[in-house]
């Protein structure tokens, strides 16, 4: 008995045990079901969705997570290009350039579905910004969703007209600079031309080409491709021996990297050679190159004291022409987070950066050489269009403040004669040394106070430059050797120094631009004195730097060279005998190429190159590397390939043996490291954020 009512009291507690775990079990499936409709309400219904995910893009993510990944296709290739109109452009025909996401499902099940598809389109276009549609430059029936855009026309003056907002890119705002002017368009100066070249007659505006450029005679096209085969032969040997360091030692077949970025590894020369790679149709190592900026460029782990300066003409500005050219997003972040880490070296009570600072720390300082703690001319003056162009196409207005801080306080600084000299004091805003120069520690400042006119009508900077290049001439320091030869010396504490740097020469190519683009060739008065001029000092200045290179026995000039009673156009010293492959002779060429369409320029690029590939080829199918004396009739080579050889000296070579609407001077303003950046309100590639201010 005691055995049966204990059996029926186990049997009842099992009932009740069985009974408990079906509860259990119903009570977590309808808990289950209950938590199955609120993700489905929050993932399929589009507006509950939109307050809690930032995109259609973050769903697709969840919903493999959700066991739905089946139903759906994987992600894209090539094909969807197509849609956007990229196929076929260098750098958007691969599918890591495009933000992967997923394609679409197959239409038409019920409803709901209907509404998530029409959802994931609207989300998928947005998307497609991350590659900004490629502007339509060509007449015809466009691919693009967003761009409409119109070739510049030119007015009965010659001028062009900048176009109108919607024109240039859709709905964009195109804001104007200060004092902006009708756009600097290249004129026409009397007198200075021969006949016969596109740019003389500006009805004749080509349309802005980014790639191709052949030039119509074989001979020509035969010489842009040795040059294009020395850049790939400059990219290999760095991409063999020296990848990701910042340059090659073509020699030895290490990394090098100069003070300049101090001991970082940040792949200077991947960065500098972008465009170049770009332009030049090299797509596989232009692509090898932009994933590895996409995968391992990251200052974030950057501690390096680097130069505030060449930091942003070779990075940020070879991030930004990237952007410009190709719309990629992913440039445009980096230049953008680069330029951010910057910022602390501007926190002076003048605006005036310090040269230095660590991207680790953001603690900033001068260099110990520089006069009394000061910030140098060259490269406080040399941030302007970088600067600029990036508040336009971020929206953040941060960098033209900067820069526009440091305008104010050149305005208002004293200047002995209109001079500005080398070294500024940060924190009190006066000179601190007396020495002019427009090579070394000068040079860029005046460049891009004319660039800044180009790029954006900007008339307070035409107007410095003006200034500063009458104080140039009125003080003498524009004149003439004994033996006839035009050039510019140098000024310290009063005494004129009859030296001009290499760096200098770039100042052919700043006199050709300044002509062209002189307002006082338009307007009611139309005065071309000061043009005619300026392009008769550019002719001297790149005769000169040509008869510099010819007076040695390597047909590549020197660091440095000096006029006297004794010497006309060479190195006096030793250390001013070297050749690294600098570009600014070539550079010169290269604009008074364009600006005048006299061949003679041309067979000096080609003399440069072939003494070029002569003396600096590091071995057969090697590098290249600097002289340390161009004198010598046997250079020994100093084992360094700059990369401003990939970025600047064979780019110029390569554009003078292209035809001249490739890389458009009346589209494109370059930076001084030679990355081209568009003009603004005329260059479709602007590609400014909606939000830009003015
Ligand atoms: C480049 O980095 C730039 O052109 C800069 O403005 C001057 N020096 C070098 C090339 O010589």
């Amino acid at each position: 008995m005691i055995r049966i009512s204990t059996l029926r009291t186990l049997t009842g507690r099992m009932n009740l045990r069985n009974r408990r775990t079906k509860e259990k079990y119903c009570l977590f499936v309808i808990l289950m079901s209950f938590f199955m409709i609120c993700v489905g309400m929050v993932y399929f219904l589009p507006d509950l969705r939109a307050k809690t995910t930032t995109g259609v893009h973050d769903a697709y993510q969840k919903i493999p997570e959700l066991f739905l990944a089946p139903h759906l296709p994987p992600p894209p290739h090539g094909a969807e290009l197509r849609l956007n109109g990229l196929e076929g452009y260098p750098g958007s025909g691969s599918p890591q350039h495009v933000v992967p996401r997923p394609m679409l499902p197959p239409r038409g099940r019920d409803e709901d579905r209907e509404k998530l598809y029409a959802k994931i389109r609207q989300d998928l276009e947005q998307e497609d910004q991350r590659v900004l549609a490629k502007p339509r430059i060509f007449d015809g029936p466009s691919t693009s969703t967003t761009t409409t855009t119109k070739i510049p026309q030119v007015d009965g003056r010659g001028h062009l007209q900048r176009m109108s907002p919607s024109s240039v890119s859709g709905s964009h705002h195109i804001s104007s600079p200060r004092n902006v002017h009708p756009h600097p368009a290249l004129h026409t100066v009397e007198h200075a031309f021969p006949a016969g070249n596109s740019y003389f007659h500006r009805s004749n505006f080509t349309k802005p080409v980014v790639f191709g450029g052949e030039d119509p005679n074989g001979a020509v096209r035969s010489k842009r491709n040795v040059i294009r085969q020395m850049m790939k032969d400059s990219w290999d040997n760095y991409v063999t021996h020296a990848w990701g360091e910042n340059e090659l030692r073509p020699l030895t077949h290490k990394g090098h990297s100069a003070s300049i970025f101090g001991p970082s590894k940040i792949g200077a020369t991947i960065v500098d050679a972008l465009d170049t790679l770009y332009i030049m149709g090299l797509h596989e190592e232009y692509q090898v190159a932009r994933d590895w900026v996409a995968k391992d460029l990251n200052f974030d782990t950057v501690r390096a004291e680097v130069s505030v300066f060449e930091t942003n003409i070779r990075f940020v500005g070879g991030l930004l022409t990237m952007f410009a050219l190709t719309g990629d997003v992913m440039y445009k972040d980096k230049a953008y987070h680069l330029a951010k880490k910057l910022l602390p070296a501007f926190e002076t009570p003048t605006g005036i950066p310090m040269a230095l600072i660590s991207l680790g720390s953001g603690a900033s300082k001068n260099y110990g050489w520089a006069s009394s703690g000061s910030s140098i001319l060259s490269e406080f003056g040399t941030l302007h269009l970088e600067f600029l162009y990036l508040s336009d196409i971020t929206g953040d207005p941060i960098f033209k403040e900067k820069v526009f801080k440091i305008r104010e306080t050149m305005k208002q600084i004293e200047k002995p004669k209109g001079l500005y000299f080398n070294y500024v004091h940060p924190r009190m805003a006066k000179f601190t040394q007396n020495h002019v120069s427009m090579g070394a520690l000068g040079d860029s400042f005046y460049e891009y106070l004319l660039k800044a006119y180009v790029q954006a009508g900007d008339i307070e900077a035409r107007e410095m430059y003006d200034a500063a290049m009458e104080a140039f001439e009125k003080n003498g320091l524009i004149r003439y050797s004994k033996g006839g030869l035009l050039y510019i010396a140098e000024m310290r504490y009063d005494r004129i120094e009859s030296k001009m740097d290499h760096l200098a020469c770039f100042a052919g190519g700043l006199f050709a631009l300044g002509a062209h683009t002189d307002p006082n060739l338009v307007g009611p008065e139309k005065n071309s004195a000061r043009a005619n001029r300026h392009m008769k000092i550019a002719e001297g200045i790149t005769n000169t730097c040509h008869e510099s290179y010819i007076r040695t026995q390597t047909r590549l000039g020197p660091e440095s060279f000096r006029f006297s009673d004794a010497i006309e156009a060479r190195a006096q010293r030793p250390n001013e005998k070297y050749y690294i492959l600098r570009p600014e002779v070539i550079e010169s060429y290269f604009i008074m190429w364009r600006l005048t369409g006299d061949q003679k320029y041309r067979d000096w690029g080609w003399d440069s190159a072939q003494a070029i590939e002569q003396h600096c080829k590091a071995g057969p199918g090697g590098g290249y590397s600097g002289l340390r004396n161009v004198y010598s009739k046997d250079p020994q080579q100093d084992d360094v390939q700059q990369s401003f050889f990939l970025a600047e000296t064979l780019k110029y070579l390569y554009l003078l043996f292209s035809s001249n609407d490739l890389i458009d001077l009346d589209y494109w303003v370059f930076n001084t490291e030679a990355h081209p950046l568009p003009v603004k309100g005329l260059n479709p590639y602007y590609r400014p954020s909606p939000n830009a201010s003015s």
